[in-house]
């Protein structure tokens, strides 16, 4: 348990540095629509409500691939995808009908969705159908 909290820690952090290094890389770039991480931790969200196992979780959109492609969550997890790409990704839900549709993100976009409901939650990028991950939800 410890072990895994330490991973996600070190993981999250790994996350932070890499967006400002897009963010550096992409100087120019006008599609910036605030802060993403700071917004998340200085509003206290609606769906976060305070209580235990309420948590937040960030997928990756990296080199055509959603990282990490497989994610296991507690059930009221809010999971926001950020594309660190510099082409545009979706999340698009396999489901019928769509539990969740990012519509197109462009790079440095985001989308989020609370998951609240147990299920797997498979998606895949509609731009590049090749693209695929999924959300276990318990
Ligand atoms: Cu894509």
């Amino acid at each position: 348990m410890w072990h895994k909290l330490r991973r996600m820690s070190a993981l999250s952090l790994a996350m932070n540095l890499l967006a400002i290094v897009a963010v550096g890389c992409t100087g120019g770039s006008h599609d910036v629509k605030g802060p993403p991480s700071k917004a998340a931790s200085a509003v206290p969200s609606a769906a976060g409500e305070a209580r235990p196992g309420a948590v937040e979780k960030q997928i990756v959109i990296d080199n055509f691939t959603f990282d990490p492609p497989a994610l296991t969550v507690p059930v009221g997890t809010k999971v926001t995808w950020v594309n660190h790409d510099d082409v545009p990704h979706t999340a698009t839900s396999t489901a019928k009908p769509k539990s969740f549709q990012s519509g197109t993100l462009d790079t440095d976009g985001q989308f989020a969705h609370v998951f609240t409901a147990p299920g797997t939650y498979e998606y895949f990028c509609a731009v590049h159908p090749k693209m695929t991950g999924k959300i276990i939800v318990k």
